[in-house]
């Protein structure tokens, strides 16, 4: 492999919460300049009339130092003046905005009413920000992850915050995707020779990473690539760090383990990061151990950078 393509681009393929971990580790293993991140935008909806994208938020928040770590959404130090206004309306206070988060969605809602894209929205969020790496919406069409469950089919965060991925899930659909185009750079980061990787962070593969697949296009030009796929496995000793991954796959009919993540991303990957808790397992694909729990910036580094170890070993 070329010294060029050592320090090339590093494309991530990320949800939220779990994902920024990644993609903060790996701005600081790299100059942040040579990080793209490819964010989901399935959860995206519109709420009390504001346009609100989670986890580009999430990204936007965690590369710029705002965010609250121990929630994993939303910003350190929020106040919450707004909800406690909106309760003694009787408004609908099942999803929680934060004052200063209020900011972020009335300015993107105001822009992309006025026919502004999201993608340049959200550059000029970053750049406004200082955000060396680049966030790039998976497309500025509206895709919208659903769940159909025991409850009927639900909306992603009527499922996941207001109803608590309670209810048992049948199948996920991502409503608009047929139609959708990649966001603009989404596809030239991908097939850019330059790529040094391509990462599938640590999200949850049915909520946060499918509908990123799913976008027309993406599939076909991660199978382009230049680069080395990798996916870091969201599970840790067969086990989901936080949120509903575990659960899913089980009402999904799915394994609870790294043999079905593998199996799962299967045809895209050149390789997968695993955790050391999941050693014994014959993966037929190139993988290697780390131990992958990201609770500290120091573990985060770590787990990047031992990614791009995998990624370099597979290129060779
Ligand atoms: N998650 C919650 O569990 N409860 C909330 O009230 C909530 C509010 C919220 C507001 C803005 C935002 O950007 C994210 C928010 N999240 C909340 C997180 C979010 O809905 C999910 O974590 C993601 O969509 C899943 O990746």
């Amino acid at each position: 492999m070329s010294g060029r393509a050592r320090n090339g681009r590093v494309v991530v393929l990320t949800g939220g919460v779990g994902g920024a971990k990644l993609v903060l580790g790996l701005c600081h293993a790299l100059p942040a300049e040579q990080v793209t991140a490819i964010v989901n935008t399935g959860d995206d909806f519109t709420h009390l009339g504001l346009a609100v994208s989670p986890d580009i938020d999430t990204l936007l928040y965690t590369l710029s130092g705002k965010a609250n770590a121990a929630q994993g959404w939303g910003r350190e130090g929020e106040t919450w003046s707004f909800m406690e206004a909106l309760r003694t309306l009787g408004g609908k206070d099942w999803f929680l905005l934060g004052d200063g988060d209020l900011a972020l969605h009335v300015v993107r809602t105001q822009r992309l009413r006025a026919g502004e894209r999201l993608s340049r929205i959200i550059a000029d969020f970053a750049t406004a920000w200082g955000l060396g790496a680049q966030v790039l919406p998976m497309t500025d069409d509206r895709v919208a992850t659903q769940l159909e469950t025991d409850e009927g089919l639900l909306d992603f965060q009527d499922y996941f915050v207001r109803r608590r991925c309670e209810p048992r899930v049948r199948a996920v659909r991502f409503a608009g995707a047929e139609t959708a185009a990649p966001g603009p750079g989404v596809i030239a980061a991908i097939t850019d020779p330059d790529c040094r990787a391509i990462l599938i962070a640590p999200s949850n593969p049915y909520l946060s990473v499918d509908p990123i697949l799913a976008v027309p296009g993406v599939r076909e030009a991660l199978g382009q690539a230049c680069a080395p796929v990798l996916a870091v496995s969201p599970l840790i000793g067969g086990k989901a760090v936080k949120g509903p991954t575990a659960k899913l796959m089980d009402e999904l009919g799915v394994e609870t383990s790294v043999v079905a993540i593998a199996e799962h991303y299967q045809g895209l990957l050149d390789g997968l990061l695993v955790d050391g808790g999941d050693a014994a397992v014959d993966l037929g694909l190139t993988h290697a151990f780390a131990d992958t729990l990201m609770l500290t910036l120091g573990d985060r580094i770590r787990v990047a950078q031992a990614a791009l170890q995998l990624a370099d070993q597979v290129r060779q």
